[in-house]
């Protein structure tokens, strides 16, 4: 965790304290809520022009071990600075940590768009498939452009499921005209250019998952919750009582079996990150119901994700690769940054 102590050795940045004052929410704009935790959306009122905002909250009855781990995460945040594809600290609340109320409030860049887990599975019916049995089909007798986003092509399979209203997060569904295999591309590259910057800085994401993926108002996708000091904390827990939501389905063998994490181990859950995209939101392993010790017998004895109905061959291999058993076999971010270009050339 060598980025984590450096990080952690740092001193609280006090510039980017934000007086309570300045932030403005209620409970009416509650977009999230979790075990320990809910968030926001509001307003930083700093200049004559309010800021939209995300605020991530910690429950009142939050114990100090965990405050102390979310506390570590701002740190790496702090750390980490800016990158175009990774959702920015904007700054943070310390002032009631010390309080009856302990309370930290930690204010985020906000995506309109939500999660890119919601977003699939709410646009659902918008997607135009082009891609039958892995390979891609182009269409026939158009010689201005390969895809026709405005008719149906009649001999391809086109995914018609109604939108899911996401009464959780109170947001309306997000609707955008259709959309097809590019966007998706486009989205797997954004992710691997922040992925990149983040083992770059050697941060261990530890949760990559479409959850975790928001997107801005232009559809930008971004990386977000990363920071692995918190989650290892949950993660022990899990293993403790049972009771934290352990992400197995986005876990690399090696930290199931010993809650080892590396940045190979990020590469693996982003291989099942793009198996989410190009199947526009499954659950990874739908026939598997919890985590079992036979579970991970059998991904040690091979199971892997099958070939999603959206992606092609290639985007297939790319994400198999991430599953190699040898975390040192699995390549690195720069490379599938690379190689997803390769298929986003194909696509255009
Ligand atoms: O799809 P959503 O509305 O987008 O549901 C989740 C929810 O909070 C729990 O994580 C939303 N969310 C989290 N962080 C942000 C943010 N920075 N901007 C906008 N929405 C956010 C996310």
């Amino acid at each position: 965790l060598s980025s984590d102590l450096l990080a952690q050795n740092q001193p609280y940045n006090y510039q980017l304290e934000i007086p309570l004052t300045q932030l403005k929410f209620d409970a009416k704009y509650l977009i999230g809520s979790g075990e320990y935790g809910n968030v926001f959306k509001g307003t930083l009122e700093k200049s004559d022009e309010p800021i939209p905002v995300a605020i991530k909250t910690t429950k009142s009855n939050s114990n100090t071990q965990y405050l102390r781990a979310l506390l570590k995460e701002v740190k790496v945040m702090m750390y980490v600075g800016h990158h175009s594809k990774i959702v920015a600290l904007i700054g943070c609340s310390t002032v009631n940590l010390r309080r009856y109320e302990r309370e930290l409030f930690i204010v985020l860049e906000y995506c309109e768009k939500g999660s890119l887990e919601n977003f699939l599975k709410a646009n659902r019916s918008h997607f135009v498939n082009f891609v039958q049995r892995g390979q891609l089909q182009v269409q026939q007798g158009d010689p201005d452009s390969d895809y026709n986003l405005q008719s149906q092509p009649s001999n391809l399979s086109y995914v018609q499921v109604l939108p899911i209203l996401d009464s959780l997060t109170q947001r309306k569904c997000s609707t955008m005209p259709a959309f097809d295999i590019r966007q998706l591309v486009t989205w797997t590259i954004e992710i691997a250019d922040g992925m990149e910057y983040l083992a770059m800085k050697k941060v261990i994401h530890g949760d990559l998952s479409a959850r975790n993926i928001l997107l801005t108002s232009d559809l930008t996708a971004k990386v977000s919750d990363f920071g692995l000091s918190r989650k290892i904390y949950c993660y022990s827990q899990y293993t403790r009582n049972g009771e934290e939501p352990l992400p197995w389905r986005w876990l690399a063998l090696e930290s199931l079996k010993n809650l080892e994490f590396s940045t190979a181990s990020d590469v693996w859950s982003f291989g099942i990150l793009l198996w989410e995209i190009f199947t526009l939101g499954e659950q990874p392993y739908p026939g598997v119901s919890s985590l079992t010790n036979n579970f991970i017998l059998n991904l040690e004895q091979g199971l892997r994700p099958v070939l999603p109905s959206f992606a092609t061959c290639d985007i297939y291999n790319i994400m198999s690769c991430c599953w190699h058993e040898n975390p040192s076999q699995r390549p690195t971010f720069t490379r599938l940054n690379l190689c997803l270009q390769e298929v986003q050339d194909l696509c255009e």
